[in-house]
């Protein structure tokens, strides 16, 4: 295993944290490279559960250095608050381990308001953002107003950076969203407060991963969200702001392609997604509480509940596709186990027409109806299985029609959110 690429197959969730966890073990480096906070990556090691919204999820093994890159969108308070919750469990003993890229662009109590404040004025055209800002620090950066970390560490220059956007940002509040103007001494006196304690983990991401790779270094590029939230290629509007596809990793991470060797895209064995836009398979019946409930499916970082539905092929071949995957991990198996039948949409129906691929038209995919495959379910607790082989016929059978399907092979499948709950077909 050299450089790996582990993106979201689907619109998040999809259970990266703990594939990503299980890919660590064979990388020196961890790098986050795109969102910021809006992630919330769940790992469980032995008894203990943790939730990591913008810190690599590496640091919880010592002996990997965990780089946040360009690419990613940073609350300062958030990633402090971070740091403290895992020096308290006893992780980061040492602050070498973690390192911030100085043009990671930071979130600012402007681009939090805005966002939420955009989306309660949005009524029925809302995105049902994460509102931590997202969006409009992605905003601010493409327009070259951002601020960014290494910013912050020189007060002068932070205090030029701000004084010049404010004003702007302010009239926007009170003029188009009708909000209270925010502090240019208030905003500065927090900010410089968190520059001293953050001054020890600015680093050249991208000169740092480039020795490292050159050293023979395994690198492994963590990503947020999913393939079908990308700005470029998802559910366009009803998407993240930054690039989630696998080639987000190289931009946002400062690395060229040729140096990547697999690229593993996570899908859950069902579908979830939250906020709003369009989900062909979504289930709006007792089936779908039923998902909800079996898989706990509730967001990680806003605990809102998650639309769910069935496997959408159509969907997955997109992120084969998009992220030239080299293997799915088809993750949450366990969830279907108590049904009587599986259902798989293999294809929609657009009016007369039978759609394979997935369409770009946003107008054409809110149309679309699902078009399902049944498959027998097995009704048997599957969560203890140590091997793949033990796996129920019908499970084996529902794993090689996905990857038939999707035209990928999946590389392993999971059974529960513990490590040992692994079952690797190579
Ligand atoms: P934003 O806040 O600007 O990125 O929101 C834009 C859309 O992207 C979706 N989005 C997500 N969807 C699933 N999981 C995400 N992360 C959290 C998690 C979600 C949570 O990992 O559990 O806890 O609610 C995530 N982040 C952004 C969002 O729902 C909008 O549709
Ligand atoms: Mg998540």
């Amino acid at each position: 295993m050299a450089n790996v690429i582990v993106v979201g197959a689907q619109w998040g969730d999809e259970g990266k944290g703990k594939v990503v966890d299980i890919y660590t073990e064979h990388a020196q480096e961890v790098v986050r490279y795109q969102g910021g906070n809006n992630a919330g990556h769940t790992l469980v090691i032995g008894d203990e559960k943790t939730v990591l919204h913008l810190i690599p999820s590496g640091i919880l093994h010592a002996d990997k250095r965990c780089i946040v890159g360009s690419g990613v969108v940073l609350d300062p308070k958030v990633f402090l608050e971070e740091i403290d919750g895992l020096r308290k469990k006893g992780y980061l003993k040492d602050d070498s381990q973690l390192m911030v890229d100085g043009a990671v662009n930071l979130i600012m109590p402007y681009h939090i308001k805005i966002d939420i404040a955009r989306e309660q004025k949005s009524g029925a055209k809302k995105i049902g953002t994460t509102g931590r800002g997202i969006g409009p620090t992605y905003e601010d950066k493409v327009a070259r107003r951002g601020i960014r970390f290494a910013d912050l560490l020189k007060p002068e220059t932070f205090k030029r950076k701000l004084h010049e956007v404010l004003p702007e940002k302010n009239f926007y509040l009170e003029q188009f969203l009708g909000e209270e103007p925010l502090s240019e001494e208030a905003i500065l006196e927090e900010y410089l407060g968190y520059a001293e304690r953050l001054r020890g983990y600015l680093g050249h991401g991208s000169m740092v991963l480039g020795k490292a790779m050159k050293a023979g270094h395994n690198v492994l590029f963590e990503g947020a969200q999913g393939s079908l939230l990308d700005v470029d290629h998802g559910t366009y509007p009803f998407v993240t702001s930054s690039s989630t596809i696998a080639g987000g990793a190289c931009t946002g991470a400062g690395v060229g392609p040729h140096l990547i060797d697999e690229v593993i895209g996570i899908s859950k064995a069902y579908v979830t997604r939250v906020g709003e836009g369009p989900f062909p398979t979504e289930l709006h019946d007792e089936m779908g509480d039923q998902l909800r409930n079996a898989g706990s499916e509730f967001g990680a970082t806003t605990g809102r509940p998650r639309r769910c539905g069935w496997l959408d092929i159509v969907a997955l071949r997109e992120a084969v596709r998009t992220n030239g995957l080299t293997g799915i991990a088809l993750t949450k198996m366990d969830v279907l186990s108590d049904l009587e039948t599986v259902k798989v949409c293999t294809a929609y129906r657009y009016k007369e027409e039978l759609l394979e691929d997935f369409p770009q038209d946003f107008d054409v995919l809110k149309e679309c109806t699902p078009v399902y495959e049944e498959i027998p379910g097995w009704q048997k607790d599957i969560c203890s299985l140590t091997s793949y082989e033990e796996l129920p016929e019908q499970v084996q059978d529902y794993v090689n029609k996905i990857e038939n399907w999707a035209g990928c092979p999946v590389v392993l499948v999971s059974i529960g959110p513990r490590r040992d709950q692994t079952l690797f077909r190579r």
